[in-house]
């Protein structure tokens, strides 16, 4: 029997369906586009055609005197304005933030030049077009940071130094990761409104962190924060890419405040190609060292993170988190990390989806592989010598971490069983399979929630985490449900504003549930103990709150929840590739899950994190890849060129669900959202490598694409044939 009164109410834990749906589903969503005030102006940005170079002249006068054209600015215009920060996360930071528009010099292919501001879009564009750069171009810096200097480090390193002379085995591994575009449907845009408010400056961008856009907005402009209002309307996927405030939106804010207008900017996919934030493209040079058991000693690696040519405030999250969670779910004896942001003439490198912890993931999983090969045992084996124990948590990893609760084991076995459940056909293809284990750090510090029960008995929530298609409105309602004892779908949401909650983080690390979900626990706890110190009296599980305000009055819950600790959720991933020897064509045949994010407040919502986070880490296994030529010049502008995920590329996929509530925070939960994104592609490369290490292929970097596979396949056949002295091939 169900005890709990709430959840027959569809609180916590209920499939409820999204209520989002509908209206997205239907062409009645609101994003930044569909924003329109009477008399705005639209913006259009003039870009760097050089990857570095010096700015010797810029001729606006021919594009400022085509029709409809209001103001050009160039980057001098805005030289007075503050800078935006760089969250100093890791102890070693030299910030590097943006220009608005390049003054100067510029670093990046697409860097902002200049801005025309415009009666149509078309206007600013055809203006745009009209305005005349001259760059005289400089050497673009070196790519791979081997004579960069760092703009952020940390060091990992465990005292006393390790037992790695005691070692049976070493591995290491070289991994070069291509950098990555979010690609969120959506692309970027912003409509700043300095004409309707006089003295106010009213801003609708699509963000993750409203908040915080408005707390560097109007540091940078000058501002008191309290005279801008930064609202997220419907945002059409994030990923990590509109977690920060960008150049673009510095000065269409500026041009707005200046002209006293409104004015509007939306990106089209190129400019976000060429100038959105991208991600991964690491570096992994790593070693790890077991005695003649498989018991873990000593791991090192040098992690080297590219920036791009300007940080971002999560800039140093990628490097930082590939460093601190490398261990993964595994005991190690001792460690040896370094990990180091580097300048580069490129887009801003940024979090997405994962942010550091694919990279870390992919980089053990396939060490682990490689050391149970060298101690000629099964690579499971190894994993569950090594696994940190359920009864051993809450565990500090040599770098400093602490893991809060779970059974790794326990999803491992599982996932290894239902991996083994279904076997491979017998046919000419090459077959490979593995099961790996992943964790997934959900975030530390603070959110907020606003709870108020309004005169008349309605009751409204408002998150400091915000929604970019997660059903957030959906959980929100779930969790206030459960906690005020009432119908979920009688709970009105607000988030994307600034104004409510009062200040708040955002939807950032996988945080967004445990954290902020925790808050409105908190915020519904608080609410039910003010009604029950007015009326004197307790209220009882499913209160009548319409009774309740009728003789209590309004009542308002604003809290500020801060976690007890990082929450991990973890998990296990077995996957089956099939590849065909003669094309290099590969197939992930299956993928089988156990996921364990703790408290799950709709197992559908949760389902559906998890599948698209699958989709993208098949995608940066098999088919991703930003590439830039010598030039510094991007090759991959549109989806024409950049190999996005579509519905047939992806694999048949079994789900579980362990859940193991998070004594780090009031829900319980754990993060879930980037979870298929760090176990995807762990997995296939492990499985990946299985089918071709027969072959002598020792390591392949991702994608792997049959062009890249089939080259493989064939210099280890001609290496075989070399070293057998068997005449080679003539190399047509
Ligand atoms: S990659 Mo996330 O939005 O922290």
């Amino acid at each position: 029997m169900n005890t709990d009164p709430t959840a027959s109410s569809g609180g916590i834990g209920q499939p409820r369906r999204r209520v989002e749906d509908r209206a997205l589903l239907t062409g009645r969503g609101r994003f930044t586009d569909d924003i329109r005030i009477a008399g705005c102006l639209h913006a259009a940005f003039v870009r760097s055609p050089e990857a570095h170079g010096r700015i010797v002249g810029i001729d606006t006068a021919e594009a400022a005197a085509l029709p409809g054209v209001v103001r050009i600015f160039t980057g001098p215009d805005l030289a007075g304005l503050g800078r935006t920060s760089v969250n100093p996360l890791m102890p070693e930071l030299r910030p590097l933030p943006p220009q608005p528009l390049a003054i100067e010099t510029v670093a990046a292919v697409g860097a902002p030049v200049a801005l025309v501001v415009a009666e149509t879009a078309a206007a600013a564009l055809d203006a745009a077009e009209a305005v005349f750069v001259d760059i005289e171009p400089l050497a673009p810096k070196p790519p791979d940071g081997a004579a960069a200097a760092y703009r952020a480090r940390e060091t990992w390193r465990s005292k006393p130094a390790g037992e790695a002379r005691n070692a049976a085995a070493r591995a290491t591994v070289s991994l070069r990761q291509p950098l990555l575009a979010p690609a969120a449907l959506e692309p970027r845009g912003l409509v700043a409104d300095a004409a309707t408010e006089p003295g106010r400056l009213t801003v609708w961008l699509g963000s993750q962190s409203p908040h915080r856009a408005r707390e560097e907005l109007a540091a940078v402009l000058g501002l008191d924060p309290e005279a801008v209002r930064v609202v997220a309307p419907d945002v059409g996927g994030a990923f990590g890419m509109k977690a920060s405030l960008y150049p673009e939106d510095i000065a269409v804010a500026f041009a707005a405040r200046t002209l006293g207008r409104c004015v509007k900017w939306i990106a089209t996919r190129s400019e976000d190609f060429l100038a959105a934030t991208q991600g991964r493209g690491q570096t992994v040079e790593a070693g790890l060292s077991a005695d003649s058991d498989g018991w873990l000693l000593h791991l090192d690696a040098s992690v080297r993170a590219p920036l791009g040519s300007w940080m971002p405030y999560s800039a140093v999250v990628p490097a930082r988190n590939a460093g601190r969670i490398l261990p993964g779910p595994y005991r190690v004896a001792s460690v040896e990390i370094e990990a180091a942001g580097i300048e580069t003439n490129g887009a801003a490198v940024g979090i997405y989806r994962g942010a550091g912890r694919p990279e870390a993931a992919l980089a053990m999983e396939l060490l682990i592989e490689r050391l149970a090969e060298a101690l000629d045992l099964p690579p499971e084996e190894v994993r569950h010598r090594n696994f940190v124990p359920a009864g051993d948590m809450p565990w500090t990893t040599p770098t400093g971490q602490t893991l809060d609760s779970g059974d790794y084991r326990a999803a491992y076995d599982r996932a290894t069983a239902l991996l083994r459940s279904e076997p491979a056909e017998n046919d000419d293809l090459l077959r490979g399979s593995a099961t790996v284990a992943y964790i997934e750090p959900s975030g530390l510090g603070w959110e907020t929630a606003r709870l108020t029960l309004g005169a008349d008995g309605t009751i409204t929530a408002a998150t400091g985490s915000t929604a970019q298609g997660q059903g957030r409105t959906t959980a929100v309602r779930q969790i206030v449900g459960g906690g005020l004892g009432v119908d979920p779908d009688t709970v009105a949401v607000v988030h994307g504003d600034s104004r409510a909650p009062a200040t708040a983080i955002g939807a950032l690390a996988s945080r967004s549930t445990p954290i902020g979900g925790s808050a409105l626990v908190a915020a519904c706890r608080d609410l039910r103990r003010q009604a029950e110190e007015r009326l004197g009296r307790p209220i009882g599980g499913r209160p009548d709150w319409t009774a309740i305000a009728s003789q209590a009055g309004d009542l308002v819950a604003d809290v500020t929840y801060s976690a007890e600790g990082e929450a991990w959720g973890y998990g296990a991933v077995g996957c089956a590739v099939a590849i065909d020897p003669e094309t290099g064509v590969p197939t992930v045949e299956r993928l089988v899950w156990v996921d364990d994010a703790g408290t799950v407040v709709n197992p559908m919502l949760a389902e559906g994190q998890l599948l698209g986070g699958i989709a993208q880490g098949v995608g940066e296994a098999v088919l991703e890849r930003i590439v830039y030529d010598a030039d510094g010049q991007l090759l991959t502008g549109s989806f024409m060129d950049y190999g996005i995920p579509r519905a047939a590329d992806m694999p048949p996929v079994m789900l579980e669900r362990m859940e193991t509530p998070s004594p780090a925070n009031l829900l319980g939960a754990k993060g879930i959202g980037e979870a298929g994104a760090i176990g995807a592609p762990a997995a296939i490369a492990c499985a990946v490598m299985a089918a071709l290490r027969p072959l002598g292929v020792k390591h392949l970097d991702m994608p792997y694409t049959p062009a890249h596979i089939w080259q493989a396949i064939r210099d280890a056949r001609t290496d075989f044939g070399a070293g057998a002295g068997i005449e080679r091939e003539s190399e047509e």
